[in-house]
């Protein structure tokens, strides 16, 4: 009896053996038929074929990708050419699992090696939740790239893009110079001209919001193109029309018509009536005041000068000074100007003095010689509450200069570390404001500062002036920002920049200039 029982488990075994490997078999056919068949799409097509508009071809792709995504839903992946063979290849997102805590997620390139279609590169996608675009074009003339929108966070985007190098995928942004963090998955990847290159959006809230709740603020989108390198473009902003903001028409005309014809009362009215006006009409009001006021400061600076000498009567530059115990904070002060007794002999001066700073420009000297330079932080404090965010940041960058200059007769006036933190607030203008016109001029003062900064200034350079071998504690300082403002764009520019230095036996020549140069640019 128990031996049938026994040959009746060993049939049962066999059959349920025989039924596994059926079935097993049963799914080989069509998993063998996918990849027959796409082999044999491609094998029969020249070098020149467009596979992408070939729809068997495709429908079996889109089989395969599917089939290789973790959770089997599209659209995790993307099918176009990353190299220079023309069979497309096949951009996989694979959503991590969220049971397994060492699981990424990753994203993993297939290539089509003869045979069929295999992975040649898969990198981490650092926990990101889940993918919601993934595509691959043209990203620039000549390049084509694969540009992913992951979703992080509770609620965010971010942007990747990546080209095939080599075979294996390389990140095509630095994230110290744009900022890839949409605040919604409201963003897209799309070609929104036309030209056949792709586009990506970034979404974020507007820096100028009045509700500065994530859920209520103003919005922007930035559509941006990738430059060739490692940054992007913009091409277009869609955010909303701050200067259709409910503003008083009237007064705006008549405070533009001052600052055209009559300067002197314009400031005064411009404050009286700043609540009356939008913060958009206050800025282009006040950005056409001081572009006069810093049109006419040479002029004016020779005036003074002159009047300067015209009153020291052949004596020292430093005669009215010590007539009157004067110094360069007092002759800044209306309260002190207006004194009766102050300059009571040099009217024109103490005139000229008293209605330029008034006009909001601040008397400064240099090598025994008087100019005038634009008090910008005055216009902080008076109309930065009712500017734009934009505009004030700009001032407060200009400020700091103003305040406490960091070159003077071409020395560097300032400690590095001081000048270290400028080229971070100007970094960081750039990166919160990168649709501003005023960027141009922001690039200048930044270049300024960074140069100075390696090279130090015209009568203390950086490095031996006969060997050109940069200093040790200078290599030091370097070293100092490196660590303490590791995740900035500066901090790369300086390791890049020590890097090239090492390189080059820590020799500044031509060479280290350009690659500066190029670095900036
Ligand atoms: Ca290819
Ligand atoms: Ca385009």
């Amino acid at each position: 009896m128990w031996k049938k029982s026994i040959k009746f488990i060993v049939l049962l075994l066999c059959l349920t053996i025989f039924t596994m490997a059926c079935s097993k078999k049963e799914s080989l056919p069509t998993a063998l038929s996918l990849e027959q068949s796409i082999k044999e799409i491609i094998i029969s097509k020249g070098a020149n074929y467009d596979f992408l508009t070939d729809t068997a071809y495709m429908e079996h792709m889109d089989k395969l990708g599917a089939e290789l995504t973790n959770d089997h839903k599209s659209p995790h992946y993307a099918i176009g050419n990353l190299d220079e063979d023309s069979i497309p290849e096949l951009a996989v997102f694979k959503e991590r699992d969220p049971k397994d805590i060492n699981d990424e997620g990753s994203l993993e390139i297939y290539k089509f090696n003869g045979e069929k279609y295999t992975s040649i590169d898969k990198i981490s996608m650092n926990y990101d939740n889940t993918n919601y675009q993934i595509v691959i074009g043209k990203i620039s003339e000549e390049q084509n790239g694969l540009l992913l929108n992951n979703q992080v966070g509770a609620h965010s985007g971010l942007t990747y893009g990546f080209i095939l190098k080599d075979g294996k995928l390389k990140s095509i942004f630095n994230e110290n110079k744009i900022s890839l963090l949409s605040i919604y998955t409201d963003n897209e990847i799309k070609d929104i001209n036309d030209d056949g290159i792709l586009e990506f959006s970034i979404y974020i809230t507007d820096p100028e919001t009045k509700d500065s709740t994530v859920s209520s603020s103003d919005k922007m989108t930035l559509w941006y193109r990738w430059d060739g390198k490692d940054s992007a473009t913009l091409l277009e902003v869609e955010r909303k029309d701050y200067s259709k903001d409910e503003s008083d028409k009237e007064i705006f005309n008549e405070a533009k018509d001052l600052i055209e014809n009559n300067l002197a009362e314009a400031l005064k009215y411009m404050d009286k009536h700043k609540d009356e006006l939008s913060k958009y009409d206050n800025t282009e009001l006040l950005m056409k005041y001081m572009k006069i006021l810093d049109e006419m400061s040479f002029d004016e600076g020779v005036e003074i000068e002159n009047l300067f000498i015209k009153y020291q009567n052949n004596e020292n530059f430093d005669y009215l000074f010590k007539k009157y115990g004067l110094s360069i904070e007092k002759l800044n002060s209306l309260e002190y100007l207006t004194r009766e007794k102050v300059l009571k002999d040099e009217e024109e001066l103490k005139k000229h003095l008293i209605d330029h700073i008034t006009l909001g420009y601040k008397l400064d000297t240099s090598e025994g010689i008087y100019y005038y330079l634009i008090d910008n932080q005055k216009f902080v404090d008076t109309f930065g509450q009712n500017i734009t965010n934009e505009y004030n940041d700009y001032l407060k960058i200009l400020a700091l200069d103003t305040n406490e200059p960091f070159m003077n007769d071409g020395s560097l006036m300032i400690s590095m570390d001081k000048l270290a933190e400028r080229i971070l607030l100007v970094e960081s203008f750039k990166m919160v404001y990168p649709y501003s016109n005023l960027l141009p001029k922001v690039d200048e003062l930044y270049k300024w500062y960074i140069y100075t900064y390696f090279y130090g200034d015209n009568h203390t350079p950086n490095f031996n002036e006969n060997t050109l071998i940069m200093k040790e504690e200078v290599l030091k300082e370097f070293e100092n920002a490196i660590g303490k403002y590791e995740y900035t764009n500066f901090a790369d520019i300086i390791r890049e920049f020590m890097e090239n230095l090492k390189q080059n036996n820590n020799v500044i020549n031509d060479e280290i200039r350009v690659k500066l140069d190029e670095r900036l640019n």
